[in-house]
């Protein structure tokens, strides 16, 4: 079954254990009113004779084609009759009391949107697994979201009480609630995204940078069935919609750190991106405030660098061969072949922190003659503070004074660290006219 529900104001109670749990009733326990309605969406099946068996009164809307959840959400959205929209994935299942935390802070500001913390469900077992309620939501280069730890800073901001509401800097998108007007004051869903993918990033963006708040409420908990793949396809290929939807995201909201996007991503320049006239406009209307300021402001802790020298390949002046992450993780070693100017793998950012950066990983050297490793950056220098002389050309290790080197014989993937000796091995070139890309922007 594939179909989006909105249940404003309810409260669904669930019954049974680990693996064989239904869904027994929707009760109207809500304190805004009695009056309850829940929407399915659903493309085949007699999901209408199913739902005529509840308890209390369900919709089911149809497209009348496979439209995505965007267009499928506001499809439903339209027919909300409450104040509150909460829009819920098919596959979640609510826990006791999940409701009231999230409408009881948009009680008290329309302009925020609540997630509850969201509960793993195994998509073997149905087994359900408390999730951390220290993790909040962000995104890397290629604009996946991505789960990370709650930075002590946010700790600290709530005092340490880890019942307060978490200000997260994106969200996961399947399960929201929101004040309805603002729904719609806010620009609703980009309606020129298809099927899935970027549009919970978007809606993130939008709702900080738009004067906004984005918390998750760790006192409610709603289950989710979260799986490796998607079990659908996707007209034209995923990579197609997902490209088109993150570029949306990317041009609109995201100012010059863009460029990290294309980089990370070079099939994503040829997907045309579509018409984003009214989007921008929005962004204008609403006067909302620029992505350099949502990354001080909300996500210092961002992967994103806010302040940058350089972004592509880092080359070698003799080989001609190019630093490669070779796609490893954080704690491998930094690789280098031949460059293939598509970006991705060989795209690195020189910051001013002295990082060497690509995506959330920061090369990494912790003894003198190397290896020279990928590992998470941390911001702290130390291990991870390179130093590029644009005359020598020379890039040196500040704890160790090594210099990075091209490989030797036995293993020409390796790139070395050895002592500065300017020869044409230990010069990198940082092709593109070297300087800060993104500068200062007034906040529009
Ligand atoms: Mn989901």
């Amino acid at each position: 079954m594939k179909f989006a529900e909105f249940v404003p104001g309810t409260k669904t109670r669930i019954e049974g254990g680990k693996s064989r749990r239904k869904v027994v009733g929707v009760k109207s326990e809500s304190f805004t009113s009695g009056n309850v309605r829940i929407f399915l969406y659903y493309l085949g099946g007699t999901l209408e004779e199913y739902v005529s068996n509840l308890p209390v009164p369900v919709f089911v809307f149809r497209t009348e084609k496979r439209s995505g959840l965007i267009r499928a959400r506001l499809l439903g959205a339209k027919h909300v009759t409450g104040d509150v929209i909460t829009f819920l994935d098919a596959h979640c299942e609510c826990t006791e009391g999940w409701l009231e935390p999230l409408l009881a802070r948009i009680v008290d500001n329309r302009k925020t949107v609540v997630c509850p913390i969201i509960d793993v469900i195994s998509d073997e077992t149905f087994e359900y697994i408390t999730a951390s309620d220290m993790t909040w939501g962000g995104f890397n280069w290629k604009l996946n979201f991505r789960w990370y730890r709650v930075p002590q800073r946010e700790m600290d901001r709530r005092g340490g009480d880890r019942t307060a509401p978490l200000r997260t800097p994106t969200m996961a998108g399947g399960l929201f609630a929101i004040d309805k007007e603002y729904f719609y004051e806010l620009g609703a869903y980009d309606e020129g995204m298809d099927i899935w993918g970027g549009e919970n990033l978007e809606m993130s963006f939008r709702v900080w940078q738009c004067g906004g708040t984005l918390e998750i409420i760790p006192c409610s908990h709603v289950g989710h069935v979260f799986r490796d793949k998607s079990p659908y396809t996707f007209p034209g290929g995923v990579s197609k919609i997902v490209l088109h939807n993150a570029a949306r995201v990317a041009e609109v909201w995201m100012d010059e750190w863009r460029d990290f996007y294309y980089a990370m991503n070079p099939g994503a320049r040829n997907v045309p991106v579509g018409d984003i006239t009214a989007r921008r406009e929005l962004r204008d209307r609403l006067k909302c405030k620029s992505f350099r300021w949502y990354l001080e402001t909300i996500y210092p802790e961002s992967q994103m660098p806010l302040e940058y020298y350089y972004l592509g390949d880092v080359r070698n002046a003799e080989t001609h061969n190019c630093l490669d992450t070779m796609g490893r993780k954080s704690g491998e070693n930094l690789g280098i072949t031949y460059c293939h100017n598509l970006g991705g793998n060989q795209v690195f950012a020189y910051t001013k922190r002295q990082q060497i950066m690509s995506d959330d990983n920061c090369l990494d050297a912790s003894q003198k003659n190397g290896p020279v490793k990928l590992v998470r950056c941390h911001g702290m220098g130390g291990n991870q503070a390179w130093i590029y002389d644009e005359v020598s050309r020379s890039i040196r290790h500040e704890n160790t004074g090594q210099c990075l080197q091209k490989p030797e014989a036995s293993d020409m993937n390796l790139p070395l660290m050895r002592r500065c000796d300017h020869s044409l091995g230990q010069q990198w070139i940082m092709q593109s006219e070297f300087k800060w890309q993104a500068r200062r922007s007034d906040d529009r």
